[in-house]
């Protein structure tokens, strides 16, 4: 590149009447250039490269979004607006209503009434049927409309009627969007023609990530600040704007951190990303475990979950990489108590009660995944660090102390091996 550069500048240069001012010149650009590349080549050393890995809705984009608001000044509008059919897409998606020869019923809830002596509980009520042929129709078609006033009053008369909310009640035996509920809520908002989505709509929205995405921040000693944000061969782009050389010169680290998709399909984009990778952040879902794959409705989420993990710690590449494990969803883990379904659980047994139950069974949960990490660690790399962290990835205030906690282990883990600690 140096060359092709001091190339182009030669031939620009040639031109000059004063050969001898512009060889002198041309010294100083190449000069500069070379400085330039050192210096790049300096920082590009000290960027530490995370990786976020996790099964499907594991909330790795919830954590990779938190990072972008937390390090940058926030989306802006244009970006905030680029949520809104995202967002009426998962409005679409959670009242998904089907015409069949038993009467009208929610897409998911066909196996359920074929199973079922007394299907018609999943049946629309009468007076709802005009609008369940409406959105019938609309959830057939390849782009759903933007979501109008009276579309979402239908919607609303929709998500109340007793077959939808029967069929919701078994939600973890569906493939019910986690945001289903708060958008339900606050549809009118969302269908007003002004409708910008705010940073807490963006944070519930749910995309299937594809491909690989990337942010590169610094987290300083006091507050932090943002280098560079930019796409790999992702889905979100905006410009460079600073170069991390001179941001570099601050204190800080400098960390890259790369979201990827979940699902099996994505996974083997991972490989090309573990080299060089300072610690993998991986997202577990722990209220997943008594719910299904949405690529495959024959698996256990958790199972998947915890072979992914065993996999991942197996990766010859991350001898020397260190693992911050989110045991995330806290939220609806604790709503969900008793533990129950999951092949992996099946030892759990209830002691308690009420608050006190929730601390029990995360323990529970969170010494299953300790186990798994020392049974899937091979004696080499016992050095490797390895940090649990209960995580909640909608909650900004927890996020933003979680990464606090890995940017301290992780710059400790740095002084330790410079011989300075
Ligand atoms: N309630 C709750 N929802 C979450 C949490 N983390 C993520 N979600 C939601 O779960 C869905 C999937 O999250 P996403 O980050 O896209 O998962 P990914 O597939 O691992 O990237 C989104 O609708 C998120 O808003 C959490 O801790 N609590
Ligand atoms: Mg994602």
């Amino acid at each position: 590149m140096l060359t092709v550069a001091i190339q182009r500048m030669g031939s620009l240069c040639s031109r000059h009447q004063n050969y001898s001012e512009a060889d002198a010149e041309e010294n100083v650009q190449a000069a500069e250039i070379e400085r330039r590349i050192i210096q790049e080549g300096k920082a590009e050393k000290h960027i530490q490269k995370l990786l976020l890995l996790g099964a499907g809705e594991s909330g790795k984009s919830t954590i990779f979004k938190q990072i972008k608001l937390l390090f940058q000044t926030g989306f802006d509008v244009p970006e905030l607006k680029s949520y809104i059919s995202i967002i009426h897409a998962n409005v679409y998606e959670t009242i998904k209503v089907r015409n069949t020869e038993n009467g009208i019923l929610h897409d998911s809830s066909k196996e359920f009434s074929q199973n079922e002596e007394d299907s018609s509980k999943y049946v629309l009520s009468a007076e709802n049927k005009d609008i369940g042929m409406k959105l019938s129709e609309i959830g057939g078609r390849l782009d759903y409309p933007r979501l109008t006033k009276d579309l979402a009053q239908e919607i609303e008369v929709l998500w109340k009627d007793p077959a939808i909310q029967e069929t919701y009640s078994r939600g973890n035996e569906l493939q019910v969007p986690d945001c289903a509920q708060y958008f339900m809520d606050h549809l009118h908002r969302l269908s007003d023609v002004n409708y910008v989505p705010s940073k807490e709509d963006v944070l519930y929205a749910r995309v299937r990530t594809t491909g690989v995405v990337e942010i590169q921040f610094r987290q300083a000693a006091a507050g932090s600040q943002l280098c560079v944000y930019r796409p790999l061969r992702g889905l979100f782009f905006e410009k460079a704007s600073k170069s991390p050389v001179r941001e570099n010169k601050k204190s800080g680290e400098v960390y890259r951190l790369f979201d990827v998709g979940g699902q099996r399909n994505e996974r083997r984009k991972w490989i090309h990303l573990f080299e060089g990778v300072t610690a993998v952040i991986f997202c577990a879902s722990i209220s997943d475990y008594d719910q299904l794959l949405f690529e495959d409705e024959n698996k256990n989420r958790m199972m998947e979950t915890k072979e992914l993990f065993d996999w991942v710690l197996k990766q010859p590449c991350f001898e020397k990489t260190s693992f911050m494990l989110f045991l995330n969803k806290f939220d609806i883990f604790e709503k969900k108590i008793p533990l129950n379904v999951c092949e992996w659980f099946k030892d759990y047994q209830p002691a308690s009660t009420g608050k006190q139950e929730i601390e029990l069974a995360y323990e529970f949960v969170k010494k299953k995944f300790e186990e798994l990490y020392f049974q899937s660690t091979s004696p080499d790399r016992v050095d490797r660090i390895f940090k649990i962290y209960r995580t909640t990835a909608l909650d900004q205030k927890l996020v933003k102390k979680t990464f606090k906690l890995v940017d301290e282990t992780l710059r400790r883990r740095n002084l330790f091996e410079a011989g300075l600690l």
